[in-house]
């Protein structure tokens, strides 16, 4: 994996962040986007005696933001091997007549219209090199819809189909594309579903193992690393104690 460069959205907590560390592990060089700078300096002081790395603050959420991002880039940096579709959250969990419109609309233009944005613009150096590997980080929410998961479950949904369409329309350039869907992982996921109450968020995972970011980067990084003539396109991934978005055995 020498000489690959990925670019990682979300990459200043959670699955992105663990990615960002397998990564490097591993000798791919980065390009690690997210909000919250402080924590992007901070992963890059971490990992910089290991791969180069490149940072991009942006709102995925704000098109033009995203576009002059990429057009920041260092030459060093132009050539994008791996994306990592990753920044997303939910936002709410509420019955669907009780839900907030501002949530509904956080969860659709950061989970679905920042993935496409981001994707545009990484794209057109795939397709003039006809190579790229594109990971979507879908949600098993992409495969089933649980009480209250209304518009998070939609929006995976989204992302879902979008994966599909990415594969089938890309095909043509020799570019891989593939999802990983994982059930619970304990992130900040859940804090920031429920608004910063810690409470309800650790209860989510109280009482069994969840799969930790680490798990996820892990199959990441194995997605990646296969053969080029290889593409694991559709990948669901949950803790042993789950077997459904609602199905969890709490006395393993
Ligand atoms: P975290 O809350 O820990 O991380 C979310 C990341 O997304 C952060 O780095 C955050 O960065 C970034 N992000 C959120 N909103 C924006 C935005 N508007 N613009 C740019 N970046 C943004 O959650 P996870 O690591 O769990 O989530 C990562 C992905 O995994 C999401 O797509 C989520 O839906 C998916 N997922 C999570 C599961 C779980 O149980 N945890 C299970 C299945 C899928 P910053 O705030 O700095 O911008
Ligand atoms: C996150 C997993 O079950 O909380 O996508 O929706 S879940």
């Amino acid at each position: 994996m020498n000489n690959k460069t990925a670019l990682i959205t979300g990459a200043s907590s959670g699955i992105g962040l663990a990615t960002a560390k397998t990564f490097a592990e591993n000798g791919i060089n980065l390009i690690l986007c997210g909000r919250r700078q402080d924590r992007l300096e901070r992963l890059k002081n971490d990992l910089k005696s290991k791969v180069f790395i490149h940072l991009l603050n942006f709102d995925v959420r704000d098109r033009e933001a995203v576009f002059n991002a990429f057009d920041s880039l260092p030459d060093a940096f132009k050539r994008i091997d791996i994306l990592i579709n990753n920044a997303g959250n939910a936002h709410g969990l509420d019955s669907i007549d009780e839900g907030d419109i501002d949530d509904w609309d956080m969860m659709m233009d950061i989970n679905v219209k920042g993935l496409l944005y981001v994707t545009k613009a990484v794209l057109p150096q795939m397709t003039k090199r006809k190579e790229g590997h594109i990971i979507n980080i879908g949600s098993t929410a992409g495969k089933e819809v649980y009480p209250n998961g209304n518009v998070y479950c939609a929006s995976k949904h989204a992302v879902d189909a979008l994966n599909q369409g990415m594969r089938i329309d890309l095909n043509k350039f020799g570019i891989r594309v593939g999802a990983i869907n994982p059930g619970m992982v304990k992130t900040e996921f859940s804090d920031v579903r429920f608004k910063g109450d810690s409470e309800r968020a650790d209860n989510v995972y109280r009482g069994f193992q969840p799969l930790s970011p680490n798990d996820i980067s892990e199959i990441i990084y194995f997605v990646v690393s296969r053969p080029q003539h290889v593409n694991i396109a559709d990948l669901v991934v949950m803790s042993t104690a789950q077997a459904s978005s609602t199905i969890v055995n709490k006395e393993l």
